[in-house]
């Protein structure tokens, strides 16, 4: 399996800029390439990534996309004067020719060639390519909005080509609608094209009636273009994780892309002027975390809009930090989806009911529920970086936002462990034989345990061999408390009692929030921590006696044969409620009579790792050790488990989700103002 990650950036694309005064225009600054390659050179990013070069994008490529007439005119600016090149931008909406502007415009199309090759050939895993002029306004016979050539229409076509692809995904996160791109695959059912954008009911620019959520698609690629428009201004990091839980990724993974390019505008992050949006760098993680999931982990990010520098490089350097692997920081703050934001999500599920099967509730109202039962007396989305209501002018905007993003870059970046996983060392063994590195860490001394766990749980931990799986578990558990390593894995004889254990110690170290999954036939244990314990039940049996705690939530889940639906609960309630309460620790408890395989777990652990900054702590049940391997995997981020194509849930699984809604502690109930424990 391919890894690494791939940076394409090459200096000669500042050299395309505006000579004359064109207010809208002006944001489109050389900096904005040069000012986000400085910072991934600050955070040491670039020196961690695969340099690839970029080169020339090819006439012949180019003709994939765009028409000779385009492509004529636009070589034609290369030898214009000024005067010339003003008369030739005018015939554009939003657009500026510089002598060196086709010269550029070439290099961003090799450069996204040079990342598309690199990643289809294994040379790496993903990548990103910092370019300019960017592509998405583009269309085959129109500059517009900044973008010359469509880089990421090009790269699919390409793609398709070269490689023989039949499934392309583009995600455009840009705030801008990709119209250009819309248009060029509208009828192409090979490329699954998502867009969300500021539209505000077609006042926002390109004021297009085929931006909005009812544009799915013509003739044979009927389905396979998802507009999200975002009608207010302001919209957060809740709003976009929703349209990720409940819009793209359920569809992303029904389509089952053999390759990811992310048209990746970060005008849609705090701070921006164009697109007057709240969300802070570190969703672009997350972002690019789910993304990875898909494609067996292919994914190519490409660079479009994104005009408040500082903004725009930490967002930046969050993607690529992510790409490499690394932790993604927590988000803080509300995290439910505001009203707007899902007015928008039900309407564009609505407008694709007919072609995908994914649609989970039959009545949205659930996700309307969520949103107006957790914040009842908070406006929508208050502006993080003042007293809310308080109006500030443009110019005093942009000095908080500065401020606001240093001190908030300064608080998530702070070091943070690289993501490392512990097993003790006699895990039956098993650990020398996992395919990914890991730390064996020595079992804890057997009288610190006995001290440790004396007054409570002490009958349970008599038997000698309980005693020392204990000392197995609190070894790895330590390292991962003391911020030593991200992610452990325990064996036990009896996973509940463990757990029991292992939640004791970490609230008694300082833990606020843990989110406890457990999976299979497994007695837990009442826990007295009530308030700093989240658990979710996973099981096929309705429990016996099971805990009456309002923060135990039981999930009676049987995977279908094809194994895909746990899909469902996963995307549509255990995410969302597990970013709702914004964990410090999650741990996994896997025991007998999983109603979950190997696929089904290894997507629970790859998407849990968005949380509690990648602090996973799995407790696995001694007869469950055949799963060791690919939790170790799941958990190191080696692999990315084949989902095969999704089925959707049927109405009984889709009322149990429902139900699941109503019952007590699924808002998540984070603990306001509350700090992260161990901190
Ligand atoms: N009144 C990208 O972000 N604004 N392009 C035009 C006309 C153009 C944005 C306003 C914004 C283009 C790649
Ligand atoms: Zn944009």
């Amino acid at each position: 399996m391919a890894s690494g990650t791939a940076l394409v950036y090459d200096e000669e694309m500042t050299t395309h800029k505006l000579l004359w005064s064109d207010p809208v225009c002006d944001i489109e600054v050389p900096e904005r390439l040069s000012s986000s390659y400085e910072q991934l050179k600050c955070y040491h990013l670039v020196e961690r990534c695969v340099h690839v070069p970029a080169r020339e994008g090819s006439e012949e490529e180019i003709l994939l996309v765009h028409s000779s007439e385009h492509l004529e005119m636009a070589k034609s600016t290369q030898t214009m004067n000024e005067k010339e090149l003003k008369r030739v931008s005018g015939n554009y909406d939003a657009f500026f020719f510089h002598p060196n502007t086709y010269r550029c415009a070439r290099l961003a199309v090799g450069a996204t060639l040079q990342l598309v090759d690199a990643v289809m050939t294994g040379k790496v895993c993903n990548g990103m390519a910092l370019v300019r002029p960017p592509g998405h306004h583009s269309q085959k016979n129109a500059a517009n909005g900044f973008c010359l050539f469509n880089n990421v229409a090009i790269a699919a076509e390409y793609a398709k080509l070269k490689y023989g692809l039949q499934r392309i995904l583009i995600v455009d996160w840009d705030v801008h609608h990709g119209q250009g791109t819309q248009y060029i695959f509208e009828e192409d059912p090979s490329v699954l094209y998502f867009s969300w954008h500021r539209y505000e009911h077609q006042e926002f620019w390109p004021s297009l009636k085929e931006s909005d959520y009812d544009a799915v698609g013509l003739g044979r690629g009927e389905g396979f273009n998802i507009n999200l428009p975002w009608n207010k201004v302001g919209m957060g990091n809740s709003d976009y994780l929703a349209a990720f839980f409940h819009v793209l990724l359920p569809m992303a993974f029904e389509f089952d892309p053999e390759l990811v390019l992310v048209s990746s505008g970060y005008d849609s992050g705090i701070g921006d002027p164009e697109g007057q949006m709240n969300a802070t760098p570190e969703v672009f993680g997350h972002l690019t975390h789910f993304l990875m999931q898909l494609a067996n982990g292919k994914l190519c990010v490409v660079l479009e809009g994104g005009y408040h520098l500082k903004s725009l490089s930490e967002s930046v350097c969050m993607t690529v930090k992510t790409l490499l692997g690394d932790p993604v920081p927590q988000i803080t703050g509300e995290m439910a989806p505001c009203l707007s934001a899902i007015e928008s999500i039900q309407n564009v599920r609505a407008a694709h009911k007919p072609y995908w099967r994914w649609l989970m509730y039959e009545d949205t109202s659930v996700l309307q529920n969520l949103s107006t039962k957790s914040h009842p007396l908070k406006n929508a989305h208050p502006n993080p970086l003042t007293d809310p209501g308080s109006k500030m002018t443009n110019d005093d905007e942009s000095v908080k936002v500065e401020r606001f993003l240093e001190l908030h870059m300064k608080n998530i970046l702070f070091p943070v462990p690289p993501i490392k996983t512990a097993t003790t060392a006699d895990s039956k063994g098993s650990a020398h034989l996992l395919p990914v590195p890991v730390h064996l860490v020595k079992e804890m001394d057997k009288t610190e345990i006995k001290a440790l766990v004396s007054g409570f749980y002490a009958d349970l931990v008599k038997e000698d061999k309980i005693l020392h799986s204990l000392g197995n578990m609190l070894a790895v558990l330590d390292k991962i408390l003391k911020k030593e390593v991200c992610s452990g894995i325990a064996e036990s004889p009896t996973a509940a009692v463990s757990v029991a254990v292992a939640l004791r110690r970490s609230v008694q170290f300082g833990f606020q929030r843990v989110l406890c999954i457990f999976v299979g036939d497994m007695q837990i244990i009442p826990n007295t921590e009530d308030g700093k314990i989240l658990m979710i039940h996973i099981c096929e049996n309705e429990q016996s006696g099971k805990t009456s705690s309002k923060h135990c939530i039981s999930l009676n889940w049987k995977e279908d044969a094809e194994g895909n639906d746990f899909f469902s609960a996963l995307l549509g309630f255990i995410l969302p409620v597990a970013y709702s309460y914004q964990p410090n620790l999650t741990v996994i408890a896997i025991g007998p009579n999983r109603s979950l395989g190997i696929r089904g777990i290894s997507l629970l652990f790859a998407l849990l790792q968005g949380l509690a900054e990648s602090r996973i702590f799995a407790v696995m049940e001694d007869t469950e050790m055949n799963l060791m391997q690919s939790v170790a995997k799941a958990l190191v981020g080696a692999s990315t488990p084949d989902f095969g194509v999704y089925v959707p849930p049927t109405q009984e699984k889709i009322t149990k989700i429902k139900i699941l809604w109503a019952q007590p502690g699924s808002q998540g109930e984070p603990a306001a103002g509350s700090s992260p424990g161990g901190a």
